[in-house]
């Protein structure tokens, strides 16, 4: 029987055993799938940890999210076209869930499959070689700390991209007096109130982190872009200024001469893509991009094509988009869909790598990856969802953003699944203090 192995059992984990587990309820024969996760519990960074640094094991801690994370797109974008949000929750909810709401949403749908049982959690997978046609992986049981292996016929690498940071060095850091820590480490945007705390980088983690110290009470916000600005108009007490040149003592000198005093630096400096575990040759290396190159549909490994990754992409689309990917996935495993000759796998792959290194703006990223996700979508029997509401709210969420930046989370959306509204949330955002999915639903 052909045995599979998924490394992960985050959101893109447990989307291919959400696809294998569909296919075996309609009476197909699905393959033998193991699925290893390192840490105690499904859910991937949505599984929050109060840990930063190694755990009790010595393991690195992959978890990157921190207390009060609110979705950070209209949670419509990324809803499962099998499992509604209306189905999970029983009744419509707003459309910018914090972390806790989502976490179980995620969970909610894959609790009801023969799923749970397929996960070996507490189990880090060390090493992936391919040796006579098979999959070799050496694996630790963290808890006895064993080493076993195993033979596969195909991988599924769904072990994420958001967990190992990329940490600069900025001249005067070893001589700072206060806190230099990595966004990969923060948790609780408490710690910084009354401070004064510089931000670096210019997306997503940049953005969320600066609102949130700001909304918790830090003094001044002060955010150091590299290349270009993320240009919100930001509210009092924030700034946004060009690059951080170094520091002196306490003060950051800016490459555009602002200096500021400084408590304390966040590094929203991005991830890597960085898979220690897997052979060199079967081993992606990308920065983070909308397509990163090797990877047929974004997912087959060009130069082995029995080696999956999913998710591997920067995101826009998430949930569902990692449930296409999934389903095709499984649908190329079981022969279901047949691969093209590798000159056509090639051209597949530099067409969409070419267009993607034209994008200029976020309405063309988002146009690029609902087009490959749309591509996708229509490979598998993956239900329907509208994918051009999805376009359609995206744009808006983008356009809300630059409108106010302190209120794109009070707007709500209507669902590409059901159709039903997102009614507006009980308190505005950034009055909402209590992350708590209790609080979320019930008040
Ligand atoms: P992960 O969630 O990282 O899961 C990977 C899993 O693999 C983990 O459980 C890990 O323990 C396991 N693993 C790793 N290595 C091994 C190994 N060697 N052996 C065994 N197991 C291993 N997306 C949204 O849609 N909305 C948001 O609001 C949002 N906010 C975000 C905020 C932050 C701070 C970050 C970092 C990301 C956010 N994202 C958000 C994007 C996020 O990437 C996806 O939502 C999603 O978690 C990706 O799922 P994944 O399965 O690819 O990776
Ligand atoms: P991203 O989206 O990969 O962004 C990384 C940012 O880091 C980006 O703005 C980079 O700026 C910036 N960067 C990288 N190196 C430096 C240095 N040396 N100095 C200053 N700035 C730097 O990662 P995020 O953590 O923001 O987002 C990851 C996920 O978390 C995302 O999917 C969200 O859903 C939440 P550049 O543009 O290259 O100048």
């Amino acid at each position: 029987m052909t045995k599979i192995a998924i490394i992960g059992a985050g959101p893109c984990g447990l989307s291919m055993l959400r696809a294998f587990d569909q296919a075996e309820k309609k009476g197909e024969k699905i393959p033998e799938v193991v699925c290893f996760e390192k840490q105690a519990d499904w859910g991937g960074l949505w599984n929050y940890s109060w840990r930063t640094g190694s755990d009790q094991y010595g393991d690195p801690v992959p978890n990157s999210m921190y207390r009060y994370l609110w979705s950070n797109g209209p949670k419509e974008c990324l809803e499962f076209a099998d499992y509604s949000f209306d189905e999970h929750f029983g009744k419509p909810i707003p459309s910018f869930p914090p972390r806790a709401v989502l976490y179980d949403y995620i969970l909610g749908r894959v609790s009801k499959g023969n799923i749970k049982n397929k996960i070996k959690f507490n189990t880090k997978v060390t090493s992936v070689v391919f040796k006579n046609d098979k999959f070799e992986i050496s694996y630790l049981d963290k808890t006895s700390d064993a080493t076993s292996k195993d033979n596969f016929d195909y991988i599924v690498v769904a072990s994420g991209h958001f967990s190992v940071p990329f940490i600069p060095e900025y001249e005067g850091m070893s001589s700072f007096p206060g806190r230099i820590l990595h966004s990969h480490d923060f948790r609780d945007a408490e710690e910084f109130r009354g401070k004064n705390v510089i931000v670096l980088g210019s997306s997503y983690s940049a953005e969320d982190i600066a609102l949130q110290c700001h909304k918790y009470g830090a003094n001044s916000v002060t955010i150091g872009y590299r290349h270009n600005p993320m240009g919100f108009k930001w509210p009092k007490g924030m700034k946004e200024v060009h690059y951080l040149d170094r520091l002196d003592g306490k003060k950051a000198i800016f490459k555009d001469g602002t200096e500021q005093d400084a408590d304390a630096i966040i590094l929203c400096t991005g991830y890597l893509h960085h898979f220690p575990f897997i052979d060199e040759n079967l081993r992606l290396k990308t920065r983070n991009r909308l397509y990163p190159p090797k990877l047929y549909k974004g997912v087959v490994w060009q130069d082995n094509q029995k080696l999956i990754y999913l998710g591997m992409q920067d995101q826009f689309h998430t949930f569902n988009m990692f449930d296409c990917q999934a389903w095709f996935a499984r649908d190329v495993i079981m022969g279901k869909i047949k691969l093209p000759n590798s000159d056509e796998i090639s051209k597949d792959i530099n067409k969409w790598v070419a267009m993607e290194e034209k994008l200029e703006n976020p309405d063309q990223m988002i146009d690029f990856q609902t087009e490959y996700t749309k591509e996708l979508h229509e490979t598998s029997d993956y239900p329907k969802i509208d994918f051009e509401l999805i376009r359609k709210h995206f744009k808006e969420w983008e356009h809300h953003k630059v409108e106010n930046i302190l209120t794109y989370r009070n707007k709500s959306f209507s669902s590409p699944v059901t159709g039903s509204v997102g009614p507006i949330h009980h308190t505005p955002w950034s009055e909402a203090m209590d992350d708590s999915l209790k609080t979320f639903l019930n008040k």
